[in-house]
């Protein structure tokens, strides 16, 4: 690699693989696989967590899910936790709930910092 032409094969090379990382980085974002309860569903009151299953693994200090019923006050039992075994399952503990509609928000950082945000609903009966 002491030749300009060996130099420049490197440096395109490099080049190269930077640019893939990065490519592959953009599509890096946690997106939600499996949501429990289901968005649009109807559970009973014995519903005791939300758990969202997401594609990419997430930062549990910046990621959470805040379940809010209709006062719009959080049920959340505390704070969401990523599971320590499987850092794409984020779950919420409940509080008993009551008949009524509730919404879900969450926030997912994945590891390469990029933050995704969503929310549905669910219902009570
Ligand atoms: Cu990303």
């Amino acid at each position: 690699m002491k030749t300009p032409v060996g130099h420049l094969f490197l440096a395109s090379s490099i080049a190269l693989a930077l640019s893939f990382g990065a490519v592959q980085t953009a599509f890096a974002h946690a997106h939600p696989k499996t949501e429990t309860p289901a968005a649009g569903s109807t559970v009973d009151t014995s519903t005791k967590e939300v758990a969202i299953d997401f594609d990419e693994g997430l930062e549990p200090s910046f990621s959470s899910i805040v379940v809010t019923g209709a006062t719009g006050k959080p049920v959340n039992d505390g704070r969401s936790t990523v599971a320590q075994s499987d850092d794409r399952h984020m779950v919420a503990a409940l509080q008993p709930l009551s008949v009524g509609i509730y919404t879900v928000a969450w926030v997912a950082v994945a590891k390469d910092g990029h933050r995704t945000q969503g929310h549905y609903t669910f219902t009570v009966k």
